[in-house]
């Protein structure tokens, strides 16, 4: 009884560690798409993803901090209160100050949570003044995205098959299996963009970790988030509802530029000249792809830059 009651300790205890590792390795997050040896959770670049961050970090430390406890309790009464060393136990029931112990300090403890937690869902459902409006609707498999700002002009977004990719890789463009796409959604960054999310068969989800966004696109509905994304760069998310065979090749690629480049796509879509929009695109990726190369790796993992990034933070 005693070894099993050990063993349970022990597994409880690698799990904790297991997560604190986890919170604590935040600094190899991938940025804007899952990178290799990640526990963490992707880069933030948000506000509201750094919010969503800073939320998980400090439930996590009422959770260990109440775990250790619980555990110090546990070893303390198995230790000085088992048969051999306390033969004969007291007899009372009841103990009034431990008892409003117990009861104030967990209100107390979800008190703090609630402040921030409360926070958080106001920053993410308080939309600010939108300088850009994209209507994102998802397909069995594949989603069409929509700028009813710029004249209406609207794309699919298809995944890119493994040939596809390798001639994007050919030019030096990076172009990861599973979420590369072939038209990506353009936006400036630094502004406002709500994503109005709808679906036109089934429930799907509109998703980008580093954004914090994630809302479900439900037919004959309009459900909506918002970001502004604090740096240029290209970020992934895939299709996070369950929405039939194919839901695993269904990414979503936001690729964020400078205003001057925004402009331009959006001059090439309005004039339906799709080879220039895209030559534009490419060009803004590989200047991306060089600079990133400059400060990391050619791998795809965080750099030197965007670690003391996430360290400063
Ligand atoms: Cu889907």
């Amino acid at each position: 009884m005693f070894d099993r009651t050990r063993g349970g300790w022990l597994a409880g205890l690698s799990v904790g560690l297991v997560s604190l590792v986890a919170s604590a390795s935040t600094a190899m997050a991938g940025m804007g798409q899952p990178s290799e040896k990640q526990m963490g959770m992707q880069t933030a670049v948000t506000e509201v993803a750094e919010s969503i961050h800073a939320f998980h970090d400090l439930v996590n430390i009422i959770i260990f901090a109440i775990t250790l406890f619980v555990l110090a309790l546990l070893l303390w009464v198995i230790v000085r209160y088992n048969e051999r060393a306390n033969p004969t136990p007291s007899r009372f029931t009841h103990n009034t100050l431990v008892e409003v112990a117990w009861t104030v300090i967990p209100v107390l403890i979800l008190v703090v949570i609630a402040v921030p937690s409360f926070k958080l869902l106001y920053l993410q459902y308080e939309f600010p003044k939108p300088d850009l409006t994209i209507k994102a609707t998802g397909y069995q498999w594949y989603w069409n995205h929509e700028y009813p700002d710029q004249g209406g002009f609207n794309f699919d977004t298809i995944m890119l098959q493994d040939d596809e990719r390798q001639a994007l890789i050919a030019k030096g463009i990076p172009a990861p299996r599973l979420l590369a796409v072939d038209n990506e959604v353009v936006v400036p960054v630094n502004k406002v963009v709500h994503m109005l999310v709808t679906a036109n068969d089934v429930i799907h989800n509109w998703t980008i970790p580093s954004f914090g966004s994630k809302v479900d696109a439900v037919p004959g509905r309009i459900t909506a988030t918002w970001f502004r994304v604090n740096q240029e760069g290209v970020f992934y998310g895939q299709c996070s509802e369950l929405c039939g065979k194919d839901h695993a090749f269904m990414p979503i690629a936001v690729r964020v530029v400078k205003d001057d480049v925004f402009n331009a796509w959006t001059e090439a879509m309005k004039a339906r000249d799709r080879n220039k929009a895209r030559e534009i695109i490419q060009k803004a990726a590989l200047e991306h792809a060089r600079a990133t190369k400059l400060a990391g790796g050619a791998t795809g993992a965080p750099g030197p830059r965007e670690l003391a990034q996430t360290a400063v933070k």
